[in-house]
């Protein structure tokens, strides 16, 4: 009667224990290093979850595309293998449509046109286009500008694309544009991209001075330009249904937590790109940083036809035009 009694009120102390205590792990991953613009993001995300929900909620982070490239990580969060991703846009597109546009070339004028937009009306209004997919996207965060690097030569002007093979994001808008240069295009996941450019499977690829920082791509490119062709932007993106199911203050605190991830994300793309091509010089790195944008826009006109038929040219306006 006694021990009854007692198991029972262990069971019951267990039982307050547990529910105090409760706590739900998820998963995030990136596709670069932890020592990245992107590593800063999903640990800020993961330390402000968890603060913001009194430990309530865990955030496990994945570095490296050790869970998978970019593609992969999304497709596990609409399945909802996964819980959460960051990821660059690159893939995004094959899940949400209208994000398309903002991978237009020369799109944006700089990194604060580009977060003006993101975080004004057309930003926000992008982000609940991931809904009717899946996704909960909480936030946008970058991997800014990217840049052109081959282990041929000095890439100063449109022409001397012609031929390269390079590797690219598997982005249609992207594809569209880098064929127009002449470029022979090569789709790929992030996480082969070393390898593919050590072993010359492709002459180059293009990414933000932060990526081109923490992938060491400095160690199989010799020739960067900085032709800063293309805004990158990166996402938080998570399962719906998950985000569905949380209360209305801790989806809150997800959204607070991803704002305060893409704070960080910003911040350390500023530093990169503040040091970068002195870092990437002293690496042995050529860079041709005097590069004529105009050539690059006006060798596009094609292709930018297309584009203003495919998205309008209204709405590229209200983005180039965003103030
Ligand atoms: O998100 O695939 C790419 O080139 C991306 O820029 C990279 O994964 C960082």
């Amino acid at each position: 009667m006694k021990l009854t009694r007692l198991a029972a009120g262990l069971v019951l102390g267990m039982g307050m224990a547990c529910a105090a205590f409760a706590q739900t792990t998820m998963k995030i991953s990136i596709s670069t290093a932890q020592n990245s613009h992107q590593g800063v993001a999903i640990d800020v995300f993961a330390k402000e979850v968890e603060k913001r929900t009194g430990g309530r909620y865990k955030v496990q982070t994945f570095y490296n595309g050790s869970l998978g490239g970019e593609r992969e990580s999304i497709e596990a969060v609409q399945l909802g293998t996964q819980e959460l991703a960051f990821s660059s846009t690159g893939p995004v597109p094959n899940f949400v449509p209208e994000t398309k546009i903002l991978d237009v070339p020369f799109l944006f004028r700089d990194k604060a046109h580009a977060r003006a937009v993101l975080d004004g009306p057309i930003g926000q209004d992008l982000l609940t286009k991931f809904d009717a997919k899946g996704f909960k996207a909480l936030a946008w965060a970058e991997n800014g500008f990217r840049h052109m690097t081959n282990s041929k030569r000095d890439v100063k002007a449109p022409e001397d694309l012609k031929g390269l093979k390079m590797r690219t994001m598997e982005n249609p808008v992207h594809i569209a544009a880098y064929k127009t240069f002449g470029i022979v295009t090569t789709p790929m996941a992030f996480p082969e991209v070393f390898t593919a450019l050590q072993q010359g499977t492709v002459d180059g690829q293009e990414n933000p001075l932060s990526v081109i920082i923490s992938a060491k791509f400095d160690q199989v490119q010799k020739h960067l330009s900085l032709t800063g062709h293309v805004y990158s932007p990166c996402i938080f993106v998570m399962n719906k249904a998950t985000f569905d199911k949380l209360s209305a203050a801790d989806k809150q605190a997800f959204l607070d937590a991803a704002k305060e991830g893409t704070k960080a994300n910003r911040a350390r793309v500023d530093e990169d790109d503040a040091k970068g091509v002195a870092d990437l010089r002293a690496k042995g790195m050529t860079v041709i940083d005097n590069i004529d944008k105009t050539k690059f826009v006006t060798a596009l006109g094609p292709v930018n036809a297309q584009f203003e038929k495919d998205f309008g040219k209204a709405n590229l306006d209200k983005i180039r035009e965003f103030k």
